[in-house]
């Protein structure tokens, strides 16, 4: 995996907003130093961020946020370092390698962007991105987040909760489930003429996951706007479940009265279950899902880590699924 890094590659400078672009490092320290002072978190924890994010050659517009308060969206593990956050991807309209998100995506246009909220809602609206981004104070959440392959990552997102815009639209008492649905054109992303999976890449929360505090929507990373590959300009972000939850590039927000089918589900409906909560106990199929291995940190004869419950957010998300057999309801 290590290989990747040495491999170059050249963020689109279009995205860069020149007079915006700011010094990482420093705005980091002042992030790290804001919710440090706040959080009283120790300081070796900010040091060792900053170690991680030394200067690097490509930086995207500024995106900070002041820590968030809300409770489980803070982890004190290492983050996996930036290089591998943006260079070991899924994101299939732009291949299925790990390295083709981050060669290949970046032909995707960010702006004009819009993200219609609709369907089972008293107040339906076309959202422009910029007007989306202001909709309420952007956070930065460390997240666990734990890939079906069965590997894991620590990342700095930037976003609020997804509540935060649910409340605005007003679901109406049919809207017992949200679909989200993400960019599919054929003009820049090279895959999705391709038959891996049906397009446009669906994915789905029951509305009460879809409220909950964690659940972030998501317009950053590392302090910075989204890089293509990571789900620019935004994407879901849902930490107890298997990484393929949270859609990236999302152009429709749905409320609906029906479970969704969503892309993975169609795909192999033995494999990929619409709840795909994070859970060591339930094998995939063909693989365990007891361990996994941290991207960035380990080599291939590091010992793997356990995978934790609901991936360690058990206490924030487990009685939404009180009662459930979750064999079942994988
Ligand atoms: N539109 C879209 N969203 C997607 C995917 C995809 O292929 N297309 N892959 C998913 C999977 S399998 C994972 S693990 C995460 C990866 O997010 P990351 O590359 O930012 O770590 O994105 C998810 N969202
Ligand atoms: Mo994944």
């Amino acid at each position: 995996m290590h290989f990747l890094k040495d491999r170059g590659f050249a963020l689109p400078s279009s995205e860069i907003t020149p007079h915006a672009v700011y010094e990482g490092r420093r705005d980091l320290l002042k992030l790290l130093a804001a919710g440090a002072a706040g959080a009283g978190l120790s300081s070796w924890a900010a040091r060792d961020a900053l170690a991680q994010t030394a200067p690097r050659p490509n930086k995207l517009a500024a995106l900070t946020g002041a820590r968030s308060t809300v409770a489980g969206a803070m982890t004190m593990e290492k983050l996996t370092p930036y290089q591998d956050v943006t260079t070991y991807n899924n994101f299939y309209e732009f291949g299925t390698d790990k390295a083709d998100p981050a060669r290949n995506a970046h032909t995707l246009k960010t702006r004009p962007w819009t993200v219609s909220v609709e369907g089972e809602v008293k107040k339906p609206k076309v959202y422009d991105i910029d007007e989306l981004l202001k909709l309420s104070a952007q956070e930065e959440r460390i997240y666990r987040m734990r890939c079906v392959e069965g590997w894991s990552m620590v990342i700095p997102w930037v976003g609020y909760s997804l509540s935060e815009l649910i409340k605005k639209v007003e679901p109406t008492s049919k809207a017992k489930y949200v679909e989200f649905v993400t960019l599919v054109d054929p003009k820049t992303m090279p895959y999705v003429g391709s038959r891996v999976l049906e397009w446009p890449y669906v994915e789905g929360l029951r509305i009460d996951e879809a409220m909950h505090p964690l659940t972030l929507l998501s317009f950053g990373l590392y302090g910075e706007v989204l890089p293509n590959q990571n789900g620019a300009p935004v994407r879901a972000v849902v930490p107890w479940k298997y990484g393929f939850k949270s859609g990236k590039s999302i152009v429709k927000i749905r409320f609906v009265e029906k479970e969704p089918r969503t892309s993975w589900v169609k795909a192999g409906p033995a494999e990929y279950g619409f709840y795909s909560n994070v859970n060591p106990k339930v094998d995939h199929p063909r693989w365990s899902q007891a361990t996994e291995r941290r991207i960035g940190e380990d080599g291939l004869f590091q010992k793997k880590r356990p995978t934790l419950m609901f991936n360690g957010y058990e206490a924030q998300v487990g009685q939404m699924y009180a009662g459930m057999d979750l064999a079942k309801h994988f």
